[in-house]
């Protein structure tokens, strides 16, 4: 690979004043849209490369591979490598971290060598920690760079960031990309009491070009601003791109959203271990996302086999890192599920798509009586109805032997108060949608408008207490016995 692959080296340099023409659709024109099979073949050998490094430099991969019987040489082509290379899991790196604290025994680089580090909420266990050296972040906000780059935006443009500056990698990783993009970087963050309104009033006097948050935050904002009397159609926003959860990708949310603030939506985002997480990403042209397979290498695998499934199918998403030095992360399970495809782009960048971007985690799903249904498809299908008031919450419950579905929906504000024929007439019409949408009927409540809490970050709207449900059987029985 000569020339022809921009920027295009292991270790990973980058060239920090580098801009493509200001009137090219590609930040690096040839190895967006260079033919498949010739970048398939640059892949196999940053995969060869990457792999002799982490065999090196990490004892946590000499451990599992050896367990495999996989050795680095043995790799010889991209099949070889979802064959014969095992997934690695959140939970074999928590583990890594508490028997190597603080970083694990994957970490590549020397300690001294740790520019920034980030990590997993930790709401659950242990937290794991995401050790980052000043290389990575270099090649984090190139990566981010471009990706934005080809959402449309460009320097000199605003972009708000109004995520979180805490450990959470979104925020962090929109803020490396806007500076890198020469953007002006307004990094409004979000988290703090009052700081929507807030927010809402900053974005109507600056008038950004360009807002990152996660969906759910984008309706939030946008009802926090009409309720202090500002349009967030005058914010003056032109991209608004998101990661964190499902809906970008999804039309009824994305519509809602470009709605509100007549600026057009954008998808991307994977996981903080895999940060430039934007590396799952949407162009301007292309709906949904694109895998930018020279940055992280994505396979949409078989969850139980971790093969790669054919175009067109349902699968979960295993990634490894093609520039990073840190932490790199190889054939690590998402534990989402999406589906991908393989079709000429709008664009004309030769990447696979996530056409519906990530429905949601695999465990995510919910049954009931034999009947499949992802949280997001239940919010796809409420967006879908005038009338609702822009948050719901889906209860999870067991009766007798069954699981049954209980969704608690708000009415919008002028519809509430229009009266009980009024409210009477959605609840029937809600009720008639989801049947027909999930296939399944469940319990429908309407409740009035902000009834239930908004977040400015990622939306929980399960509420399954079956867990609860079986213990207190249990409880019983023992009590009885
Ligand atoms: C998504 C999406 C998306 C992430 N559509 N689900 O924000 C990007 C990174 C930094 C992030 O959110 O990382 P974190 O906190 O580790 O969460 C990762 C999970 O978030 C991922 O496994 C997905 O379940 C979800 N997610 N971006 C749908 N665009």
């Amino acid at each position: 690979m000569t020339a022809a692959m921009e920027q295009w080296s292991w270790p990973p340099r980058f060239d920090d004043g580098y801009f493509p023409q200001a009137d090219s659709r590609y930040w690096f024109p040839h190895r967006e849209t260079m033919p498949q099979a010739e970048r398939e073949a640059a892949i196999l050998a940053r995969l060869q490369a990457i792999c002799a490094y982490a065999w090196d430099h990490a004892p946590f991969y000499r451990r599992k591979w050896d367990e495999a019987g996989f050795h680095p040489s043995h790799l010889k082509s991209l099949e070889d490598f979802e064959e014969k290379v095992p997934v690695i899991r959140k939970a074999d790196l928590r583990a890594a971290q508490a028997a190597h604290p603080p970083f694990g025994d994957y970490l590549c680089v020397p300690d001294a060598e740790v520019f920034h580090v980030h990590g997993t909420s930790g709401t659950t266990g242990r937290p794991t920690a995401f050790a980052v050296s000043q290389g990575d972040w270099r090649a984090i906000a190139n990566a981010h760079a471009r990706i934005m780059w080809a959402m449309g935006m460009r320097p000199g443009d605003t972009i708000c960031v109004a995520a979180i500056f805490s450990l959470y990698m979104g925020s962090w990783g929109a803020l490396a990309g806007a500076e890198r993009l020469g953007a002006k970087a307004f990094p409004f963050g979000a988290g703090a009491a009052g700081m929507s309104s807030r927010c809402a009033q900053w974005l109507d006097i600056l008038k950004p070009a360009g807002f990152y948050g996660t969906p759910t935050y984008a309706i939030h904002l946008a009802e926090t601003a009409i309720r202090d009397g500002l349009d967030p159609r005058r914010f003056g926003l032109k991209y608004m791109f998101f990661s964190g959860e499902p809906g970008a990708s999804i039309p009824s949310i994305r519509e809602r959203i470009e709605d509100l603030y007549a600026a057009k939506v954008y998808d991307s985002g994977s996981m903080g271990e895999m940060t430039p997480w934007m590396h799952v990403g949407g162009s301007r042209e292309t709906p949904g996302m694109l895998c930018w397979q020279d940055i992280v290498y994505t396979e949409v695998c078989d969850p139980q086999t971790h093969r790669r499934v054919p175009y067109g199918q349902r699968g979960t998403p295993v990634y490894t890192h093609l520039e990073r030095m840190s932490q790199p992360m190889i054939r690590l399970e998402s534990g989402d599920l999406t589906v991908w495809t393989n079709d000429p782009t709008p664009c004309g960048r030769t990447y696979p798509q996530l056409p519906m971007g990530i429905i949601g985690r695999v465990d995510d799903m919910i049954t009931i009586r034999g009947e499949n249904v992802y949280p997001s498809e239940i919010e796809a299908a409420l967006c879908q109805l005038p009338g609702y008031g822009g948050e719901h919450r889906i209860f999870i419950t067991r009766e007798g032997t069954m699981d049954e579905m209980m969704i608690s929906v708000e009415l919008d504000p002028e519809r509430w108060e229009r009266g009980e024929d009024v409210r009477r007439a959605f609840h029937a019409q809600v009720a008639a949608h989801l049947h027909s949408m999930l296939g399944l009927r469940s319990v429908i409540e309407i409740v009035a408008p902000n009834t239930h809490p908004r977040t400015d970050f990622k939306a929980k709207r399960v509420i399954d207490d079956r867990a609860a449900f079986a213990e207190m059987l249990r409880r019983q029985e023992k009590v009885s016995s």
